[in-house]
C-alpha cells in the first residue's frame, strides 16, 4: 500500500475492528451516514463498511437521508439502508456512528441532527476539510474517493486478522466500492485516477465487482426527460470570459417542462467542461425546496472548492458545489460571472 493511505489505513482498521467489538458487546448497531443527494461513493463506501462490520459480526446500516436513486438499485444494497420515513423505528438500536465521503452534519439532510446526537463519530472523507482530528478520523483529499480509502481499510483489517480479503468484501461489497471508485473518478479518467486505485480497481473485480454494470448504470444509462432535458440546458448555456467559463441555470419551469427529476442535469455540468478552451463549467438549477444548487466542474487549473467557498460550500479542486438561499436564479448567474471573470 502507498505511504499516503497506509498510515490512515492502518488506524482506521483498528477504529473499524474496536467499533465492532464494542457494537457486539453492547448489542448496538453502528449507523453509517452519507451527505444528501446520494452518488456512488457515498453510498458505495457506506454500504461496504456495513458489510466489512458484518465481517466482523456487527450489526451496521446506513442512514440514508433520501431514497436509493433506481439507477442504484444494481449494487443490491437495500437491506443495507435505513429509509426516512419508513424506517426510523430502528434508529433506537444504534449506538454508534460512522460517516464516509462527508464530514459535516449540514450536508446530512433530513440525518443531520442525528448524526449530531453522537458523540465523535468516526469519519472516512476525501474532500478538502479542516478543523477535524482525532484517531478516529482519517480525511485524504489526495484519495479519488472515500470508497479508495474503505477499500485500504480492507485491506489492513484482513491483513491484520490474518484472513483473506475476500472475507472481509463480499462480492457485494467489492461492488459497492468499485462503484464508488468508477463514480468519483469518472470511470478512471480524472486526474485523481492514480495506479494504486487501478490496482485496487483490479482486485475489486477480481473480489466480484463488475465495472461494465457501473459504467452502465451510473453513466451511460439516460432516462428520456434526462436525455431530452440535458439537451435543452446545454443549447441555452453560454460561453464566457473568452470562451473559459461555460455557464447554464435551469429553473424549475424546465423541470416540470420535461416531466424532469432533480439528477436529470447531472451530467451538464461535465458536458460543458468538456468544450474546448472552458477551464470553469458551472450548472446553476432551482431545486424542489426552493434553494438553489450551483455545481462546478475545471479542466485543468482552476480550484472549484475555493470557488464554491464564496457560496459556503465545498468540495475538490476539479469539482465542487454549494446551495444558496435568499437570490434570484438570474442574481446569482451574475455574480458567478462576475466573480468568474477575475479569475479566469
Ligand atoms: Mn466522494
Amino acid at each position: 500500500m502507498k505511504e499516503i493511505y497506509r498510515a490512515g489505513a492502518e488506524r482506521m482498521a483498528a477504529v473499524f475492528t474496536d467499533m465492532a467489538v464494542a457494537s457486539c458487546k453492547s448489542g448496538k448497531g453502528i449507523l453509517v451516514f452519507v451527505h444528501k443527494s446520494v452518488d456512488g461513493d457515498c453510498v458505495g463506501s457506506a454500504c461496504a463498511a456495513c458489510l466489512i462490520f458484518a465481517s466482523l459480526g456487527a450489526k451496521a446500516k446506513v442512514a440514508m437521508p433520501e431514497e436509493l436513486p433506481e439507477t442504484m438499485n444494481f449494487m443490491g444494497v437495500k437491506d443495507l439502508l435505513l429509509i426516512p420515513g419508513t424506517d426510523d423505528g430502528q434508529l433506537t438500536e444504534y449506538g454508534y456512528a460512522l460517516v464516509t465521503d462527508c464530514a459535516e452534519s449540514h450536508r446530512m439532510g433530513v440525518r443531520g441532527e442525528l448524526f449530531e446526537s453522537f458523540d465523535d463519530p468516526a469519519i472516512v472523507d476525501h474532500h478538502e476539510l479542516t478543523g477535524f482530528s482525532g484517531d478516529n478520523k482519517w480525511i485524504l483529499p489526495q484519495a479519488s474517493s472515500a470508497s479508495e480509502m474503505i477499500y485500504c481499510i480492507a485491506v489492513k483489517i484482513a491483513e491484520s486478522l490474518k484472513r483473506p480479503l475476500g472475507d472481509i468484501l463480499d462480492p457485494v461489497a467489492a461492488g459497492c466500492i468499485l462503484t464508488g471508485i468508477v463514480t468519483d473518478t469518472g470511470r478512471f479518467t480524472y486526474s485523481n485516477t492514480r495506479p494504486e486505485t487501478l490496482e485496487a480497481a483490479g482486485v475489486l473485480a477480481e473480489l466480484g465487482g463488475s465495472i461494465t454494470d457501473v459504467c452502465h448504470n451510473l453513466f451511460d444509462r439516460k432516462r428520456v426527460s434526462q436525455f431530452f432535458l440535458s439537451n435543452t440546458v446545454c443549447s441555452k448555456a453560454r460561453l464566457l470570459c473568452g470562451g473559459r467559463l461555460a455557464i447554464a441555470a435551469v429553473t424549475r419551469a424546465m423541470f416540470n417542462d420535461f416531466n424532469a427529476c432533480d439528477g436529470d442535469i447531472d451530467d451538464v455540468v461535465s458536458r460543458l467542461r468538456d468544450i474546448d478552451g472552458v477551464e470553469l463549467a458551472v450548472v446553476l438549477r432551482e431545486t424542489p425546496d426552493g434553494t438553489l444548487r450551483g455545481n462546478l466542474r475545471s479542466k485543468t487549473s482552476f480550484d472549484c472548492s475555493l470557488f464554491a467557498g464564496n457560496y459556503g460550500g465545498g468540495g475538490h479542486k476539479r469539482a465542487a458545489g454549494f446551495t444558496v438561499e435568499g437570490i434570484t436564479i438570474g442574481d446569482l448567474y451574475e455574480d458567478i460571472i462576475k466573480k468568474a471573470e477575475s479569475l479566469l
